[in-house]
């Protein structure tokens, strides 16, 4: 659509109404006959990429609830999309880099669970299917095991029943105490609870989809993310993170 609203502004510029209004006409008609087409064609890469880009291979763990989120008295709070997300574009061959790696974090007696369980594929939103950190500011962090080109962070809190996790900031760092090359991914604590730095991200409701963070690919080897509690409970949750990328070279 904006490439014919250009077209059209063009038109207007250089030969006037009656030329606009068959460019309009013109530009109608096409869309009937390549409307249905274009809804089919694959996502095209940005111009300027290098090399094809092409849809995360995300798999989505199964809804535990379905429809709008009961009312949740969060202020700043992200209005359900009301659709499944948009395919996140990431070179080809960009996979989960995080699955089964190592997993640390503030809390180093989880309360229910086990660390593994970050990273260790299981994304059900069932019981027994989270690692429970204590009350808090907790973060848990992921050491890719090497330097990696970071395209995206998807992370599941919890997705049982409809919460909000709060101060979620995620973060990549060069080193495993994050204070070589820090960078903040997402950050949604507005008031700086947390004393990271004041976010300028909403919040949102914990669904099936997860939170997917763009990381620009951004290299890193360690991927850390924090929440203090949640609009249930003071407690801090991970069902799974995935983080998409590939070797740096
Ligand atoms: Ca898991
Ligand atoms: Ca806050």
């Amino acid at each position: 659509m904006e490439r014919q609203t250009g077209t059209t502004q063009t038109i207007v510029g250089r030969s006037g109404r009656q030329a606009a209004v068959v460019g309009l006409a013109a530009l109608c008609f096409l869309g009937v006959l390549s409307g249905p087409l274009h809804a089919q064609a694959p996502a095209k890469a940005p111009a300027g990429a290098t090399g094809q880009l092409v849809p995360l291979p995300i798999q989505l763990p199964k809804p535990m609830f379905e429809g709008t989120p009961q009312n949740l008295s969060v202020p700043n709070l992200q209005k359900p999309l009301g659709r499944p997300r948009d395919p996140f574009l990431a070179p080809a061959g960009v996979t989960n880099v995080a699955k089964g790696k190592k997993v640390a974090s503030s809390d180093t007696e989880p309360v229910i669970g086990e660390l593994e369980q970050v990273t260790d594929g299981d994304k059900k939103g069932a019981e027994g299917s989270f690692v429970e950190l204590g009350p808090g500011v907790q973060y848990v962090t992921i050491d890719l095991g090497a330097t990696h080109e970071v395209f995206a962070v998807l992370f599941w809190h919890f997705h049982k029943t409809p919460r909000v996790y709060f101060d979620v900031v995620v973060q990549l760092a060069d080193d495993a105490d994050f204070k070589k090359n820090v960078r903040t991914l997402f950050n949604n604590d507005n008031d700086n609870k947390s004393g990271l730095g004041a976010g300028k991200d909403m919040n949102y409701v914990e669904t099936a989809e997860g939170k997917l963070v763009d990381a620009k690919g951004s290299r890193a080897r360690y991927v850390r993310l924090y929440s203090r509690g949640n609009s249930a409970n003071e407690l801090n949750h991970y069902v799974e993170v995935e983080v998409f990328g590939r070797p740096a070279k």
